[in-house]
């Protein structure tokens, strides 16, 4: 009998709702003892960290499961940033991720828990090293945004294996046109395509974006904005008007990559809303914006091969 997986999606520092995801799906603690299930296993896509008020207890809560056996984590984007803050630059210059106030603003609810100087700041960012880009499990594949075989097999060659190198070997990754910086942003936020100069928009924090997401588990034949890029409700043109949404301009062939494994892939980091629904019968993401609207989301996984969106459990 295949392994049963609960694949949890991007907690942020959402502890509370954490908890009560865990108890809705049957896991339990004992005293002080790693939260645990008798026959599954929970497995974290990333993103544990930044935006919630529950930083420390979240990594305590998810640390204390992968050290029991009882829980996989794999690292999240916000993770990997929170590795280049903390790092220096070979030559002394600064770090991998600039210490700017952007960078600064998108971490502060991480280092207003743990400060950059304590004690255990460098024990939790050590940790985070030990996090895989991506996992494979019995019939179930885990990354945090896209599985993405190309920029897999490019960092897997790299380094042997699914983990972070060190040294300059890191500092590759956090370098702009490198080949592998590419490859760790595709696997750790999805590929994305540059847009036409009127279809420029805002974001929800008012951040002029020249791209946008594809989605790479769905694309169509002769792909265009409109059918396999995400776009994001809400969003404003550049002069902050409502923004008229994609058009049927078309997408590269060459930027789109789907996903037409018939393995099983399990996702976060997507920031959806609304009712709960698979990508396609081999792709879901779990992501729904729990630090925003509350909802924590896992995808009870038990050896099928064909995903179904009734699998999926929320709380609350
Ligand atoms: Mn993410």
């Amino acid at each position: 009998m295949s392994e049963r997986f609960d694949v949890i999606g991007d907690v942020h520092g959402s502890v509370a709702v954490l908890e009560g995801l865990l108890g809705k799906l049957g896991y339990r603690r004992t005293g002080d003892g790693p939260w645990e299930h008798p026959d599954r296993r929970a497995v974290f896509v990333g993103d544990l960290v930044d935006r919630g008020p529950g930083q420390r207890r979240t990594i305590e809560l998810v640390r204390a499961m992968v050290e029991a056996g009882t829980a996989f984590a794999a690292l999240g984007n916000h993770e990997f940033n929170a590795i280049g803050y903390a790092t220096r630059r070979a030559g002394g210059e600064g770090h991998l991720r600039e210490r700017n106030r952007k960078h600064f603003g998108q971490h502060q609810q991480f280092l207003l828990e743990y400060p950059v100087d304590g004690d255990d700041h460098a024990d939790v960012i050590d940790w985070f090293r030990t996090l895989p880009l991506w996992l494979e499990l019995p019939g179930l594949r885990v990354v945090h945004a896209c599985w993405s075989d190309e920029h897999i097999e490019l960092l897997r060659a790299e380094h042997d294996g699914p983990y972070l190198p060190t040294g300059a070997h890191l500092e590759r990754l956090f370098t702009k046109d490198h080949p592998l910086y590419e490859a760790i942003d595709v696997v750790l936020k999805g590929p994305e395509v540059l847009l036409p100069d009127h279809l420029h928009y805002r974001d929800k924090d008012g951040q002029l974006r020249e791209k946008a997401r594809l989605m790479w588990w769905t694309v169509s034949h002769r792909p265009t904005l409109r059918d396999s890029a995400v776009f994001i409700p809400g969003s404003t043109d550049a002069d902050g008007n409502p923004h008229p949404g994609f058009d049927d301009t078309p997408i590269p062939a060459s930027a789109v990559r789907p996903y037409r494994d018939q393995v099983p892939v399990v996702v976060g980091h997507y920031w959806f809303d609304g009712s709960l629904r698979t990508l396609s019968p081999s792709a879901v993401c779990v992501d729904y914006s729990a630090v925003r609207h509350g909802q924590l989301v896992a995808y009870r996984f038990d050896g099928e091969t064909s995903l179904s969106h009734e699998k999926m459990i929320a709380f609350p």
